[in-house]
C-alpha cells in the first residue's frame, strides 16, 4: 500500500511536519532549533547571564536581578567572564546531555564586549558545544563576523517590526553610535541593523530564528509582513512570544489565543514556526520546559514563577 499523500489533506501535513525535522543537523542537539518534540527533549542548554546592558529601550522590557521570575531579562547574578567559563565546566558534569551554550542576557549580549569574550574562551576549550546567541540585532552588522569567529552558530533575532512607525511605538529609542536617537529614526536605524545582519549571519552560515513579541493593536497586523521579510533576509524559522503586559506597555492586554493562531498562520506561510519556547531566564539551565539543574549548579534554588515581558 502506498503512503499517505500529506499534500491532500492539511491534517496529515501538519502531522508530516511535526514529525519532520527542519534542521537536521541540529536536531536532537539542541532544544530551540530541534523542531519534533522528541529532538527538543534530548538536549540541554545553559544561559550564561554574562551581558550587562542593553543599548535598545523596549517598552515591554524589565529586566530584573531575583530568583523567582520565570522570564527572559531575569537572572540570579551577573556572571563575569571567567566565572561563565568556571560554571560550564561544572554544568558540564551536572548536566546530562548538555550540548548547547547560550548567551541571552540580562542585557543585549552584543552591547558590551562580554559574551564574545565568553563564547571564544569556551569554543576554545570545548569545541563539540553548540554556541548560541539572542540579541536585538542592533549591533549585528559590526559583531556578527566576530560572533562566528568565537564558534557561534545559532543565532536569535528579536524582530518586532519592520516598520519604523511600528517599532517607534515598540522600542521609542535606542544609543547608537554614542548618541542617543529616538522615534522613527530609531525604529528605522534598528530595522535595518537588524536585516542587515541577518542576512550577514545568513551568508556565514548560521542558523537564524527570529524572536517576535505579539503586542495586540501595535503589531499584530504586521506579523506576516516581518515574517517575510526576515526570510528574504536569511532567516529560517520564527518565534512569535505572546505578550505579558509589564513596563510602559502594561496598560495593554495579553493577546487571546486566537490571536496567537493568527499571527502563528500568518508567518508560516514564510518561516518554519517554532512551538515549544519556554521563556527561559537569563541564566536557565536544563531541557527547556522539562529538567532544571539551576539548584545543582548554583547551590541554591530558583523558584520560578510564570510572568514575562522580554522578547
Ligand atoms: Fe537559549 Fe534562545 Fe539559544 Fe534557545 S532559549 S539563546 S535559542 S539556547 Fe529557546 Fe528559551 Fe524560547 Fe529562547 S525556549 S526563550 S527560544
Ligand atoms: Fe534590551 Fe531585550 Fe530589554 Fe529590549 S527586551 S530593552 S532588547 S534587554
Amino acid at each position: 500500500m502506498s503512503a499517505p499523500d500529506s499534500s491532500a489533506c492539511p491534517a496529515h501535513a501538519m502531522r508530516a511536519a511535526r514529525m519532520t525535522p527542519a534542521f537536521p543537523e541540529l536536531e536532537g542537539r539542541h532544544p530551540c532549533f530541534s523542531t519534533t518534540t522528541e529532538g527538543h527533549a534530548k538536549s540541554a542548554r545553559l544561559h550564561l547571564p554574562v551581558a550587562p546592558r542593553c543599548n535598545i529601550a523596549c517598552a515591554f522590557c524589565r529586566r530584573d536581578f531575583n530568583r523567582v521570575e520565570q522570564r527572559p531579562g531575569v537572572a540570579a547574578r551577573l556572571l563575569s567572564p571567567d566565572e561563565a567559563v568556571a560554571t560550564t565546566e561544572r554544568a558540564l558534569r551536572i548536566v546530562p546531555n548538555l550540548a548547547v551554550v547560550g548567551i541571552a542576557g540580562p542585557g543585549d549580549p552584543l552591547a558590551s564586549d562580554h559574551a564574545i569574550e565568553t563564547f571564544a574562551r569556551i569554543h576554545a576549550r570545548w569545541p563539540e558545544l553548540t554556541l548560541c546567541v539572542s540579541t536585538n540585532g542592533l549591533m549585528l552588522p559590526e559583531r556578527v563576523d566576530e560572533l562566528a569567529a568565537a564558534g557561534v552558530t545559532t543565532l536569535t533575532v528579536t524582530v518586532n517590526s519592520v516598520d519604523p512607525e511600528i517599532q517607534a511605538r515598540i522600542s521609542p529609542k535606542i544609543a547608537w553610535r554614542r548618541k542617543r536617537v529616538n522615534g522613527c529614526e530609531a525604529g528605522r536605524c534598528l530595522i535595518d541593523n537588524q536585516l542587515i545582519g541577518i542576512a550577514r549571519a545568513a551568508e556565514l552560515g548560521l542558523t537564524i530564528k527570529i524572536n517576535t513579541v505579539l503586542i495586540p493593536d501595535v503589531n499584530d497586523r504586521h506579523i506576516g509582513e516581518i515574517a517575510e521579510t526576515v526570510a528574504r533576509a536569511g532567516a529560517r524559522m520564527i518565534n512569535i512570544i505572546p505578550l505579558i503586559p509589564e513596563g510602559q506597555l502594561a496598560q495593554l492586554r495579553e493577546p487571546s489565543f486566537i490571536e496567537r493562531r493568527k499571527a502563528r498562520a500568518a508567518a508560516a506561510k514564510h518561516l518554519k514556526v517554532f512551538t515549544h519556547c519556554q521563556r527561559c531566564r537569563a541564566d536557565a539551565v536544563g531541557v527547556p520546559g522539562l529538567t532544571d539543574f539551576t539548584r545543582e549548579l548554583y547551590g541554591d534554588e530558583i523558584r520560578a514563577e510564570p510572568t514575562f515581558s522580554h522578547g
